[in-house]
């Protein structure tokens, strides 16, 4: 008889979509007739984040890791040659003469990387390592520039440090939940399915506000919705700020004790009343006064945001004015309150932390400052100075020197750029004056390869080991369980084997991604994220973990929030009150382009679609982009429901199938930014949109360009 097969381990990992960071389980579907292993995927109850949950982008995961892949390195002299491929070794003779030829010609400010936070935090680090460190170069930057630089900006200049101080518990423990530019239904799904959870136990009791200038599956839910103008936010919060003076709500013991600025704020808000800010946000005066009192009712008052805050020209402003009214009621650093940023991709929040953007260096540290520098070449093994002290090009800054012709080499990493970044046109036309386009990616044709000379094959999620964070500090483990396809590369290791090969041998000889991390963990000691505790095999051990998670934790000692003393990260200690006049949109609608257009996501869908394009359930979902239009707006430029309309800014138009609605502001139209010029149905939406950004954070104001429509 034969011995009957023990069920197989599942394997458990953090989700690779969206910054909820749900747990899952994998579990190999044995199916003979299958080339390949085949996965079922289910939540992962054991998870504390996510307690089983998945929406329909992880349970659909393990059919996008076969399809579609780039197995082999390939590369082309000129961007009207075909690929041709070639082996890693020649790919990296080709990286390192280039670099060489750069770093003795016009030096390390031409050399220049893209990369994302959909790296694991291993790939990230090593990478940081090698531009910052080895090359002398801090133009190294990531998507997050796009997508969460105005809450890391905002978080630091508000409270001291970079670092979400709540955790998902406190969705079930708030008595108000302000969703403020977040469509957290399509986007944070299982965050989303908490809250209505209780919204269904507790009724009234437990009070939703959504703001957002559309009516979405979230403001669907909520006990108020108020559509406000877009780029209006900082005015409306100055209203509610102004509210709370009135009525005498004020913590004056916690402004007193624990804040610093509160004289400015105050003049700041006394200017804007109520009536004032109702119009200028083109929301009832009554719907604005409730939320003041709503807030001022709440034991505990939580704001979630999303990209509707952050990707603004005034996006650090507004996540300031959220804090501001956390720090002036005391609702902060206690169950169920504070200001809590949702982070977008699914290690965004390990990309901070290893110092993925320009201006950053490991453990919350900044290249500006001569003691974080030194700390850091010393870990590094790099001699003093090495790191230089000006903050490196942010992403456009990177765009802007290719077009200058300053560029010799970009690489790009795990973002597809050309699709995502704003100024499409100008992007492409920028990319062509690079001799050296690098790009690392898992999926065949993307539309950065159409401008790449050297494609080369990433091992993806699930085939390299490392970890991600999520939203809420909590770290886990993803391991390798898969092989990757044909010459596929874990990313980590092919910056790792470029540091040998330009002669750093000491510095990125790892055997492993646990020691990248311990490397990493070993830099945090002391700082806001300390995860001097953390390793891999702790990890694998116990399970996810939150930090802070300081050397000699024990499992499930991390701390669940930050602040709880009051103690903030400036010098002083105490939070900055910031008072920052509203200054609206950078390009706001005029005669010739009147309607704003606004750009987001649609449930199903991820980004640029390189995975979910093939996952029939989604596509079945969501067959096309659809322009959102107000029935309004439809009638003035004679547009009817289904009929193809031309939507045209200053930079250029696109086509697109007109949904009439009256969940969208009059005013305002609505684009996914899911279809890139790869797919049949293209409607590339950033060409349209302009690279304005916040002066803070240098995000991008992707969230609204002026627009005109046309029927065609
Ligand atoms: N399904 C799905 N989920 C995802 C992703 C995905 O691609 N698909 N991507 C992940 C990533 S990286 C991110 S960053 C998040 C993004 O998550 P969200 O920010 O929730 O998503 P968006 O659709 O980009 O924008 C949110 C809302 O902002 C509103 N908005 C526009 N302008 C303004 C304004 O001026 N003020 C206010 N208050 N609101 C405004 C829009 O109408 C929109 O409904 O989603 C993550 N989750
Ligand atoms: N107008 C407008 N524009 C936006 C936004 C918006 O709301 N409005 N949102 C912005 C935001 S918040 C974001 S986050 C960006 C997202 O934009 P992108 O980062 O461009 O989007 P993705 O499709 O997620 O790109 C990730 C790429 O990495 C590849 N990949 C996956 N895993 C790996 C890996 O392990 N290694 C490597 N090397 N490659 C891998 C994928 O195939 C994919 O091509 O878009 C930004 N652009
Ligand atoms: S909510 Fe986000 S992390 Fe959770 S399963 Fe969906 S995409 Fe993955
Ligand atoms: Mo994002």
């Amino acid at each position: 008889m034969r011995p009957a097969l023990a069920p197989p381990e599942p394997a458990k990992a953090q989700c690779p979509y969206c910054g909820v960071g749900c747990g899952l389980e994998l579990r190999p579907a044995v199916d003979a007739a299958a080339a390949a292993p085949q996965w079922s995927v289910r939540g992962d109850r054991s998870h504390p984040s996510s307690l089983g949950q998945v929406c329909i982008k992880g349970a659909t995961v393990a059919e996008t890791l076969d399809r579609n892949r780039l197995t082999t390195p390939l590369w082309r002299e000129r961007l009207d040659h075909p690929f041709t491929p070639i082996g890693w070794e020649r790919a990296f003779a080709l990286l390192v003469e280039r670099i060489r030829a750069t770093l003795a010609g016009k030096g390390p400010q031409a050399l220049a990387m893209y990369g994302s936070g959909q790296f694991l935090s291993e790939d990230y680090y090593v990478a940081n390592k090698l531009f910052k460190g080895a090359l002398g170069s801090n133009n190294f930057d990531a998507n997050s520039r796009l997508c969460m630089s105005s809450a890391v900006a905002g978080y630091s200049r508000s409270l001291g440090s970079d670092g979400p101080p709540c955790c998902y518990d406190d969705l079930d423990l708030a008595d108000l939940v302000l969703l403020i530019g977040t469509n957290t239904a399509e986007c944070h799904p299982v965050l989303f399915q908490r809250l209505l959870k209780r919204k269904r136990r507790q009724g009234s009791a437990f009070r939703l506000v959504v703001v957002d200038p559309r009516a979405t599956a979230t403001s669907a839910a909520a006990d108020l919705h108020l559509p406000i103008r877009p780029g209006t936010d900082v005015a409306l919060l100055c209203g509610v700020g102004h509210l709370l003076v009135e009525q005498g709500g004020l913590d004056h013991p916690f402004i007193a004790e624990h804040t610093e600025g509160f004289g400015d704020l105050l003049e700041l808000w006394h200017r804007w009343t109520p009536a004032q800010v109702s119009q200028l946000c083109g929301i009832v005066e009554s719907d604005l006064r409730l939320l003041a009192d709503w807030w001022l009712d709440a034991a505990a008052a939580l704001s979630l945001w999303s990209m509707g805050v952050n990707q603004s020209s005034e996006g650090t402003a507004k996540v300031s004015a959220i804090i501001n009214l956390h720090l002036v009621t005391g609702q902060i650093g206690r169950p169920g309150s504070g200001p809590f940023s949702l982070t977008g991709q699914p290690n965004a929040m390990g990309g901070r932390e290893v110092g993925g953007l320009a201006q950053l260096l490991p453990g919350y540290r900044s290249v500006a400052d001569p003691l974080h520098r030194s700390q850091v070449e010393r870990h590094w093994g790099f001699a003093p100075g090495s790191i230089a002290a000006a903050p490196g090009l942010s992403v456009w800054e990177q765009i802007e020197a290719m077009e200058r012709g300053d560029l010799d080499l970009w690489w790009v990493a795990a973002t597809n750029p050309l699709v995502s970044m704003p100024s499409l046109d100008r992007v492409r036309v920028a990319m062509a004056r690079c001799p050296m386009v690098v790009l690392s990616e898992a999926y065949a044709g993307t539309e950065t390869a159409a401008m790449a000379h050297l494609l080369l094959p990433a091992a993806q999620w699930s085939e390299k080991a490392g970890v991600m964070t999520n939203s809420e500090r909590r770290v886990t483990l993803c391991p390798a369980f898969r092989q990757p396809p044909g010459d596929a590369r874990p990313d980590w290791a092919v910056f790792a084997e470029l540091g040998r090969r330009l002669g750093f041998v000491e510095q990125f000889s790892y055997a492993s991604a646990a020691a990248v991390y311990a490397e990493f963990a070993g830099l945090t000691t002391g700082r806001v994220c300390d995860v001097s505790g953390l390793s891999h095999g702790l990890l694998a051990q116990h399970g996810p973990q939150q930090w802070p998670f300081p050397a000699g934790t024990e499992p499930g000692g991390g701390q669940a929030r930050l602040y709880g003393n009051h103690r903030f990260a400036t010098a002083s200690g105490r939070a900055r009150l910031l008072a920052e006049a509203p200054l609206g949109l950078a390009e706001p609608p005029c005669e010739q382009y009147p309607l704003v257009l606004t750009v987001g996501r649609y449930l199903g869908h991820w980004h640029t679609m390189t995975r979910t394009a093939h996952v029939a359930r989604v596509v079945q979902q969501h067959p096309e982009p659809l322009l959102e239009v107000h029935p309004d707006d439809a009638g003035r430029h004679g547009l009817s429901d289904g009929a193809m309309a031309e939507v045209c800014s200053r930079r250029g138009s696109v086509r697109a199938r007109v949904q009439i609605t009256a969940a969208i502001r009059p005013g305002t139209v609505f684009l996914p930014m899911h279809w890139g010029a790869s797919q049949e149905l293209a409607c590339e939406a950033n060409r349209l949109m302009h690279e304005q950004a916040c002066d803070h954070s240098k995000q991008p104001e992707l969230k609204a360009a002026a627009v005109t429509l046309r029927s065609c």
